[in-house]
């Protein structure tokens, strides 16, 4: 009931508070024998990590991943994989304010309202430190994917604010901060969010995230449909407030002869489907992209009400992100590795003997 586990083959329950000792994680039903260790975590997760770069939270994290259990001589055994984070750069003082009201728009009212108590120390379980797990268990997903299939789930930053590449490159992605595909344009985005720092306020952004090389046949119809739990995984990470699958909302204004992705024996001739029909993967590359809401942490003061309904002016003082959106592309990815991970397993449980069904189309080429 309480909803702390994700997926039905390859589950991830996550645990912890920003503001408690450690956040852990634990995963079940990852298939035995894949090369595990600690350093394998590092590079995910210092691509999401806070204090990484002066546009982001300064709090500074270690994030060292503690293996409990599940890998016994650097190869998973089946068994539950424990993964554990010690938290060593809170500060809680930055809070004390916030403890009797509550900040607009950020989850301090529903949470309080739902269980009559709440940590409001870093916002407890409803920070966005909860996706450095997400993140971890992300890696396992990945690395099995990759592996086994060839799949790669990457994403970036396509939208910053009023900002928006205007070339794009992968190799860009990985060179700056941001995730931003556009080498040239880097410098407006650190300009816009120094500027944004100073007035104390906060912006939105977009993610993108794809996954190249999926097999057509995953995604479980009716109620799991592969577009479904996508959108659902995206939608739980903290701050989004919207998910698009493919042409998304884009598809509103198209005609069927256009959003249709005509098929040829070389392959589709366009993804507008994102990759996606029926709920089931159709061998194309799996495009998602997600809309994050600007953080309700910010230094303007906002009116609410203190916890006995007495108006109050709320300011957020502390180390918080001027962007949320400018760390979510990892989160997306794992999210995204996670559901696959997950619907891979439950397609080879239930269809696994069913083999190649004429005619197979390749996912390549096709127009993106
Ligand atoms: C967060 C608020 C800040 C961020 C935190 C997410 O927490 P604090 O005030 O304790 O510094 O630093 O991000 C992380 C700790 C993290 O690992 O991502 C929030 O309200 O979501």
């Amino acid at each position: 009931m309480s909803s702390n586990s994700f997926g039905k083959l390859f589950t991830v329950t996550t645990f912890g508070e920003s503001h408690g000792p450690a956040i852990g994680c634990v995963i079940d039903g990852c298939p035995p024998g894949l090369e595990l260790g600690p350093d394998e975590f590092k590079r995910d997760l210092a691509r999401r990590a806070p204090g990484m770069s002066r546009y982001t939270s300064q709090r500074h994290e270690a994030d060292d991943i503690e293996i409990l259990s599940g890998v016994f001589e650097g190869e998973t055994t089946g068994t539950p994989i424990a993964l554990l984070i010690r938290n060593t750069d809170a500060r809680s003082k930055d809070y004390s304010e916030i403890a009797n009201t509550f900040r607009p728009g950020h989850a301090d009212y529903t949470y309080w309202q739902k269980y009559g108590i709440r940590d409001y120390r870093g916002g407890g379980r409803s920070s966005a430190r909860e996706t450095t797990m997400r993140v971890a268990a992300g890696v396992v997903a990945k690395k099995w994917l990759a592996q086994k299939f060839g799949i790669v789930v990457r994403g970036w930053l396509a939208q910053l604010g009023p900002l928006t590449p205007k070339r794009f490159d992968w190799a860009s992605v990985d060179e700056n901060p941001f995730f931003w595909p556009d080498a040239a344009t880097v410098s407006d985005l650190e300009n816009y969010i120094d500027t944004l720092r100073k007035s104390g306020d906060s912006i939105g952004a977009r993610v993108n995230v794809v996954a190249e090389n999926v097999p057509v046949g995953w995604g479980e119809p009716i109620y799991g449909k592969l577009d479904g739990e996508l959108a659902s995984a995206l939608m739980s990470i903290n701050a989004v407030k919207g998910v698009e699958i493919g042409a998304g909302f884009a598809a509103v204004e198209q005609r069927g002869s256009e959003h249709r992705d005509e098929i040829t024996p070389q392959g589709f001739l366009s993804n507008h489907a994102g990759g996606i029909l029926g709920g089931i993967s159709t061998g194309q590359t799996i495009i998602a992209s997600m809309a994050l809401k600007p953080a309700s942490s910010i230094l303007i003061p906002g009116r609410s009400v203190n916890l006995a309904g007495e108006p109050t002016s709320v300011r957020t003082k502390g180390r918080h992100d001027p962007c949320v959106g400018i760390r979510a592309t990892p989160i997306g990815e794992a999210m995204m590795a996670l559901v696959l991970m997950d619907q891979a397993l439950r397609h080879r449980a239930q269809c696994g003997d069913v083999g190649d069904v004429r005619p197979r189309i390749p996912g390549k080429p096709e127009k993106e």
